[in-house]
């Protein structure tokens, strides 16, 4: 029976539908992947961490089931990752096998297969502390960090934003977004089989597909938001869902009033981080304003701070940093103390690097990272240090610094500066594609003869200006 108390719909709670599930035109019934999750975690008790290659299909889902049914952390590894990005994330978790099919041949992590032996017995049910996933994301500096999540977290999430979204098991939620973080495998994933919705993964997150879908929450990051906008006929055919939620980035207001205007409903926007999960958000029976992100959700506490941890006032004007205390808060970064610790205040508020403004009215509106080397693009986070590391590791550059550009569609784009000999012959974005996931290349790469230095010799990233 898996996990019961933290997906009710595959104990029978909402009792069984055919096409519960369907993933990029697979389809299958609660009780069917209960049963290939039940009998595939019979293999995986006692593993450390499972490693999972997280394409966007029905076997992704039934694997992830598997691991939360056997109380094993789950490791979602992007499909595309290159070595170094994947080679980092096995080891630095831990995992010690593979669940269902992988597509790389250098990988000699032992690999259990998806099993499909009928009767498999319950196992019991893992405790509410047990991690449940461990997630790996990008910070400023370095490699991706694991971020450790409870079920505890994730229960808790996924009920506040029921409780703001009404979402429940009338609803069939619609989305493409990728699984292996919190948007696309957390909320669009477990929520589904939480609030026993029906889910349809449309494999990618195509307006055509969206339109299609005949859904009535649809999940969105704003790249997605603007590409549905700018079909006018898929945005048309959206009209009958209940609510459409944008979140993972900011959200234009040309977008938000472009959805009002051919969907015929302002959409919800909801903000939060992996470390955090969704911590703010409008509701689906209150206001939603262009720019805002709405109210802490139930069980959450939010402050904004001065540059000397004093808190400001909620004047719609002060814009200062933003922490928040949340039931949903992760465990830490896998192996991590130090740099755990760091991000929490001595009274124990968690800093989200996030500078925020709220309104009197509790509303929020986000102003911006507080670290220009924390990137957003096409609603994922990445980090300049990790790419600027990816390309230093040519042995034709020198010096690299990586920025994010205003961009339309993706809200940043990757933009790389580099120094070193015979640039101009190499391709450095390949390069960098072939290490780590694909959407972490430049789009553009500028060979420059040096970086503007300060005195100090650290390079002045604000002086870098695409010619
Ligand atoms: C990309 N391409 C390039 C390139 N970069 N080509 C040449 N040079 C480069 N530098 C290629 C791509 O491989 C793709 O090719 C094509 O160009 C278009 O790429 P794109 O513009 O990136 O678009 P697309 O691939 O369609 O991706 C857009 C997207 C994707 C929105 C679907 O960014 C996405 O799935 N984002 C979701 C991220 C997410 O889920 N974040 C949640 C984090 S959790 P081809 O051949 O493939 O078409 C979180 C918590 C919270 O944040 O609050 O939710
Ligand atoms: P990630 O860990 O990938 O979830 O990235 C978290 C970061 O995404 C946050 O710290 C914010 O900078 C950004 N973010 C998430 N949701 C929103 C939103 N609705 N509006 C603006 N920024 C957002």
């Amino acid at each position: 029976m898996a996990a019961v108390t933290l997906l009710p719909a595959l104990a029978g709670a909402f009792g069984d539908r055919a096409a519960a599930v369907r993933v990029a035109g697979q389809v299958c019934s609660w009780s069917e992947l209960d049963q290939r999750a039940s009998a595939t975690a019979l293999e995986l008790v006692g593993a450390r961490a499972v490693a999972i290659a997280a394409t966007p299909t029905l076997a992704t889902v039934v694997a992830f089931v598997a691991a939360l049914c056997a109380g094993v952390p789950l490791v979602p590894i992007p499909a595309d990752a290159g070595p170094d990005e994947r080679n980092h994330i096995l080891r630095d978790a831990q995992a010690t096998c593979f669940v269902g099919e992988h597509p790389w041949d250098d990988v000699s992590l032992p690999r259990v297969p998806l099993s499909d032996r009928a009767g498999a017995s319950p196992l019991h049910t893992p405790s509410p502390d047990a991690v449940a996933a461990i997630l790996y994301t990008s910070g400023t500096t370095g490699p991706p960090k694991g971020v450790v999540m409870s079920r505890r977290a994730i229960a808790a999430d996924l009920d506040a934003l029921a409780d703001a979204w009404q979402w429940n098991a009338d609803d069939v939620l619609v989305h493409g977004l990728p699984l292996f973080h919190v948007h696309g495998l957390v909320l669009g994933v477990l929520g589904a089989l939480r609030h026993g919705s029906t889910l349809v993964h449309t494999g990618r997150p195509t307006p055509a597909a969206y339109a299609e879908a005949n859904g009535s929450l649809y999940f969105g990051v704003p790249t997605v938001w603007s590409r549905v906008v700018a079909d006018e006929a898929a945005a048309r055919a959206l009209r009958a869902a209940r609510l459409l939620v944008s979140g993972s980035a900011a959200l234009a207001p040309t977008v938000f009033e472009g959805i009002e205007a051919l969907c015929g409903q302002r959409p919800i926007e909801r903000y939060g981080m992996t470390e955090t999960l969704i911590t703010l958000s409008t509701r689906a029976n209150g206001e939603r304003r262009p720019g805002s992100v709405g109210q802490a959700l139930r069980g959450v506490q939010t402050r904004v701070v001065d540059d000397h941890g004093k808190g400001l006032p909620a004047d719609g004007d002060s814009v200062g940093a933003l922490e928040v205390r949340t039931p949903t808060m992760f465990d830490g970064y896998f192996g991590q103390p130090d740099t755990t610790a760091a991000t929490y205040r001595d009274d124990g508020w968690f800093v989200t690097g996030d500078a925020a403004v709220v309104e009197p009215d509790g509303f929020h509106r986000l102003v911006g990272r507080q670290s220009t080397d924390l990137l957003k693009t096409g609603g994922f986070r990445v980090g300049a240090g990790e790419i600027e590391g990816a390309l230093l590791a040519h042995p034709s550059v020198r010096e690299a610094a990586v920025i994010g550009v205003p961009d339309a569609d993706l809200g940043q784009r990757i933009v790389a500066f580099v120094v070193g000999e015979d640039l101009l012959r190499v391709d450095l974005q390949g390069f960098v594609a072939e290490r780590l996931s694909v959407h972490k290349r430049p789009r553009r790469v500028h060979v420059v003869d040096e970086l503007p230095r300060n005195a100090m010799g650290k390079v002045q990233k604000s002086k870098l200006v695409e010619p």
